[in-house]
């Protein structure tokens, strides 16, 4: 169109967040999915500026062409370098640290979901006057749920303690209601949002094609486990709380168990009693 070539969607959502970020002035260094290196900021406007971001654009953009519900995650921690641009130890922070997190789901509507700590709100994007309006204040992820999302295509290749918590999931129990339903899209702000609302578990565990996990901690996991928890559910690595693991690298990889609050007792109890079988 005029010559302009054309972008991939995620390759153009990285470009329009990263101007965004540059012209306001308050974040001094970016980490994105799209870009190897961080992106630091030199620039007069954001002299000041206190904080860095770490985002994924455009998480599930192989969702794109088909239609699909896909979204951005975005994480802001204060820097911890004094001055100038932001540097790489900035974002080797602890989930722990962040002041904010939040994900823009782009489905039947556009929805933005943030915390800064003091819960979690959902806002909807009115097209009519360009705003997003406060739809779902104080969101709470029920206790309980019926729904697991998990790629069961890597059945074989995942951890004891995983293949017994789905077939746990399957098995007939009127008392506990299952068995449960199967719902996974392959667009994990789609999987969890939902879950979010309707109660339910997310699962990307280790498998041998992802041995440390596919999710990545920085700008996936651990702003999507900050927003979980602020909305009363856990989220953590099979074991251990997700925000309080050590970041060294940038893209680093971490499995992600997330979720309402009695399933992921349930499912930790098997990663658990199946620790040693998965060795
Ligand atoms: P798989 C998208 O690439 C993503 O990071 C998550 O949004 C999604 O849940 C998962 O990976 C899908 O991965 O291996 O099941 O296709």
């Amino acid at each position: 169109m005029q010559g302009e070539r054309v972008k991939k969607l995620d390759v153009f959502a990285n470009d329009q967040f990263i101007a965004a970020l540059k012209a306001g002035g308050e974040c001094c260094a970016i980490a994105s999915e799209e870009n190897e290196d961080i992106i630091p900021i030199d620039s007069e406007i954001s002299k000041n500026a206190r904080y860095v971001v770490a985002m994924d654009p455009l998480d599930g953009s192989s969702n794109i062409d088909v239609n699909v519900s896909i979204g951005t995650i975005f994480s802001i921690y204060r820097r911890v370098s004094l001055n100038g641009p932001g540097t790489h130890e900035d974002f080797m922070q602890r989930g722990t640290e962040q002041v904010a997190a939040g994900y823009i789901i782009y489905g039947s509507s556009a929805m933005l979901v943030y915390t800064t700590g003091k819960g979690v709100n959902g806002f909807t994007l009115d097209p009519s006057i360009g705003e997003f309006c406060l739809s779902h204040p104080n969101m709470q992820m029920p206790k309980d749920g019926k729904t697991y999302s998990i790629n069961e295509g890597n059945y074989l290749h995942f951890p004891e303690g995983v293949k017994k918590y789905i077939k746990y999931c399957q098995e007939e129990d009127k008392a506990t209601n299952r068995p449960y339903s199967s719902r996974y899209i392959g667009s994990g702000v789609a999987d969890i949002h939902r879950n979010l609302i309707t109660g339910g578990i997310y699962i990307y565990p280790t498998t041998t094609k992802s041995p440390k996990g596919k999710l990545r901690l920085l700008y996936e996991c651990n702003p999507l486990a900050f927003i979980i928890e602020q909305a009363g559910g856990v989220a953590t690595d099979g074991y251990k709380r997700i925000m309080e693991q050590d970041i060294t690298e940038l893209h680093q990889r971490t499995p992600l168990f997330l979720g309402s609050t009695e399933m992921m007792k349930t499912s930790m109890g098997f990663m658990e009693k199946f620790k040693e079988a998965s060795v």
